[in-house]
């Protein structure tokens, strides 16, 4: 049936309209950095750096402005943190630290474990000697950044590449095949507040290595091994596998976050596309929750002369940058969870008072919680918070508080160092529990 006429021209009107609105809104909404555009669905877009290169200006200027997080390309690994056994040097992995914490980025840790990258003494040793050693340097670094860190390598590329889906050989598989959830346990209690995740590469679709982690991370979910994330590194060709967005899905419904660790991709036709393709399948998947770029500059990159980066050698924007941008500007479901903690249960301060709000890290059979205890208008000088644990669970550890009782009604005090709190200002403290997580909430008692 032919359409009206005027029909037809009230709907073109109607169009029109609605396209001017849009296109409005889309200009004056769209970030026009990588950084604040991925923060606009809670993500984060992060780049590999490290503390030698903080004295080249060109560079920092382009790290300052497009991203908000960072990661260590080097200077956190083991053979730079732990050069000889049990003297730790974390001048890099600090100054690295500190640089994030002034520009209000996050951070992600890389990596406790990994084949290579050991210090010599490290690679010589074999055995109980080298399996203690690893969990201590594991406890010891941990602790060290612990508070600082969103996201822990826990573990990096221990699978083998190839078919069998099963673990690659290396002085610390042959300590035996519980060593990768030694190293999550261990890290878990360092840092109860960071997320731990497992790393690896050539993990860019459903393939036999990317299938072997997955029974892995499973079966860590099962019997309450604690991991939270999963790092699919995606150093790319100048193809990308049609099961790219699907992987990333079947990890996050296995109850773990999903993180683009160390992406760049081989110069070609293609590279812009790719870049957008992978930004727009973390998007699309609620829990993949950021983005890594494994260097600035294409001269800054380890892949010498593939150029696989998203600026040039002179710091301009290549056409991969502005691909990305526009497929993170699109959006996509905000995600959970982000960097920056969103309370799970909150009460408003109130005059002379104090209210506390809980975020939660939970997994299998266990939680870590961070409280956040905030003054109203007037400053607090003690405070305490009562928590309902959930029943059949209890409180296993408190930092920056003291508890009384674990479970039922368990209430947290400060300790020296933080029951002063501002007008308007805030303290945290977290603790760790087996069970689920309180999900009532707090009562803060100010005085
Ligand atoms: O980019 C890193 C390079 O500077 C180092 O020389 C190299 C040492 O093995 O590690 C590179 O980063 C790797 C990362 O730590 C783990 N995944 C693969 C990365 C590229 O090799």
């Amino acid at each position: 049936m032919p359409i009206p006429r005027r029909a037809l021209l009230a709907t073109a009107v109607a169009s029109v309209v609605a396209a001017a609105s849009i296109a409005v809104v889309g200009s004056a909404e769209a970030a026009t950095t990588l950084g604040a555009s991925a923060a606009q669905t809670g993500r984060y877009f992060g780049v590999a750096t490290g503390a030698n290169r903080f004295s080249d200006t060109a560079y920092m200027t382009i790290v300052n402005r497009e991203f908000n997080s960072l990661v260590a390309e080097n200077d956190m690994k083991w053979d730079a943190t732990e050069p000889q056994q049990g003297r730790f040097n974390y001048t890099n992995g600090d100054r690295l630290v500190s640089h994030a914490q002034s520009q209000g980025m996050s951070v992600r840790g890389h990596a406790l474990l990994w084949h290579q990258q050991q210090p010599s003494w490290a690679q010589g040793m074999s055995g109980s000697a080298l399996r203690n050693a690893a969990i201590n340097h594991v406890t010891q670094v941990a602790t060290h950044f612990r508070g600082k860190i969103y996201a822990w390598d826990v573990v990096n590329e221990a699978f083998a590449d190839g078919g069998s889906g099963g673990r690659r050989d290396s002085n610390l598989q042959r300590t035996g095949n519980d060593w990768i959830e030694a190293a999550f346990r261990a890290a878990r209690a360092a840092d109860p507040g960071a997320k731990l995740c497992y790393n690896d590469y050539n993990t860019d679709g459903v393939n036999a290595k990317s299938t072997g982690i997955y029974n892995m991370v499973r079966d860590f979910k099962s019997r309450g091994v604690p991991i939270d994330c999963v790092g699919l590194q995606s150093h790319l060709g100048t193809t990308l596998d049609s099961t790219y967005q699907q992987n990333i899905q079947r990890f996050a419904d296995l109850g773990v976050d999903v993180q683009i660790t160390e992406l760049d991709v081989a110069q070609g036709g293609n590279q812009a596309n790719i870049f957008a393709a992978v930004t727009r399948a973390c998007l699309a998947v609620a829990r993949c929750t950021g983005i890594t770029v494994w260097g600035v500059r294409d001269s800054d990159s380890w892949r010498t002369g593939e150029n696989p980066l998203l600026f040039d050698n002179s710091g301009n924007k290549k056409a991969a940058y502005t691909s990305v941008l526009n497929a993170l500007n699109a959006g996509g479901p905000t995600t959970p969870g982000s960097p920056s903690p969103s309370p799970s249960t909150s009460n408003p301060p109130v005059p002379g008072g104090c209210a506390a709000q809980v975020t939660l890290n939970s997994w299998n059979g266990g939680y870590t919680a961070t409280v956040r205890v905030s003054a109203g208008s007037s400053a607090v000088s003690n405070w305490s918070v009562a928590v309902t644990v959930p029943s059949g669970g209890a409180v296993t550890s408190t930092w920056n508080a003291t508890n009384s009782g674990t479970s039922g009604q368990v209430t947290f005090r400060n300790v020296s160092y933080n029951g002063q709190i501002a007008a308007g200002g805030f303290t945290e403290f977290g603790f760790q529990g087996t069970g689920t997580g309180p999900t009532a909430t707090p009562t803060c008692t100010a005085g």
